[in-house]
């Protein structure tokens, strides 16, 4: 096992447990949905995300001399509203209304085993309780920490509202499920790239700032960790278009080939698989130097970049 994946097995262990305090409970909410929540978030993802958010706080915590370990957990609500809004996304994204899907984190989909009113309701619920997490905490009274909060919310609604992934989705099923009497707008890879900046890319982006705003970044810091985010959130969406020729659905837990079948742009349907490759690498590239240039060059979020383009599910 490398250094690597000890860190990612420990950090996806402590943010596995802290999901597991932050969802809620029956007294407190019905069964029924604190059960579909908790269905698709323990369903076994990569954690992609709020790992990024707690290497993006121990990177501003090393650049500032300050203990990691209080960054890290000062970080963990953020870092856990961030999978539920990301998780939320996925159970509404494999509806019939939507990409229609059957096979995610490798279970069948949310719909599929509760049915979709409950479906529908748990990713409102997810999203809600993100919210909720993001306001409450981390519980601090200083004025600084208050800021940071909620500026941290305020990043994190950017990214998951209109303008960012709801945005990326309604260009999706633009392009892909037009309106009945309507022809789906065409793609071309200028508009592939922007659909995907929002879709997926925004909140990768955000994840990662929100890690750094609320380990006490200033705005340089997190600008430099924005850029890397924006470059490894790209790579990350070539490497899931290259995997959806290559991968297998074991390995992946959901059904590959579908964007191909269903005639989707695709970095590998436009480029091939090799110059998809390639481009995921000048993205890695990139997402380095941003990092050197900031002093970070060193940090577990180069370590998570060159993870993201070697990735095999
Ligand atoms: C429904 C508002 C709304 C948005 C849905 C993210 C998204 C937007 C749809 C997912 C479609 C998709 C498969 C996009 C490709 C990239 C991606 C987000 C893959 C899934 O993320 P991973 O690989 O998943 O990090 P795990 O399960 O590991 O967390």
């Amino acid at each position: 096992m490398t250094d690597l994946d000890e860190y990612l097995r420990a950090r996806r262990t402590e943010i596995e447990s802290a999901l597991d305090r932050y969802l809620p409970s029956p007294p407190a909410c019905p069964p029924s949905v604190a059960g579909a929540m908790r269905y698709s978030v323990f369903a076994g993802g990569k954690r992609l995300r709020p790992v990024l958010t707690l290497a993006a706080a121990e990177a501003a915590a090393r650049h500032a001399e300050q203990s990691v370990d209080a960054a890290r957990r000062l970080a963990m609500p953020a870092a856990c509203a961030v999978e539920m809004i990301h998780t939320y996304s996925l159970v509404h994204d494999d509806l019939p209304a939507m990409d229609d899907d059957s096979l995610r984190r490798g279970r069948p989909t949310s719909h599929v085993v509760h049915g979709e009113g409950l479906a529908i309701l748990a990713g409102d619920a997810l999203q809600a309780e993100a919210f909720g997490l993001l306001a409450r905490e981390p519980d601090a009274s200083e004025p600084a920490m208050i800021v940071r909060r909620l500026q941290v919310l305020g990043v994190v609604a950017g990214a998951a509202g209109a303008a960012g992934m709801v945005g990326g989705q309604a260009l999706d099923l633009e392009a892909s499920r037009p309106p009945p009497g309507r022809a789906g707008t065409s793609l071309d890879v200028a508009a592939l790239e922007g659909m995907h900046a929002r879709k997926t890319g925004a909140l990768i982006r955000a994840a990662a700032a929100a890690g750094a705003i609320v380990a006490g970044a200033d705005d340089d810091l997190v600008g430099s960790i924005d850029t890397y985010a924006a470059e490894a959130g790209l790579a990350f969406q070539i490497v899931d278009d290259i995997l959806d020729v290559e991968g297998h659905s074991d390995a992946l837990g959901k059904t590959p080939g579908k964007d191909e079948a269903a005639g989707k742009l695709t970095y590998s349907a436009f480029y091939g698989v090799a110059r998809s490759r390639e481009l995921a690498h000048a993205c890695l590239a990139r997402a380095e130097e941003a990092l050197r240039r900031a002093g970070l060059g060193d940090s577990r979020l180069a370590d998570i970049a060159r993870w993201i383009v070697t990735r095999d599910r």
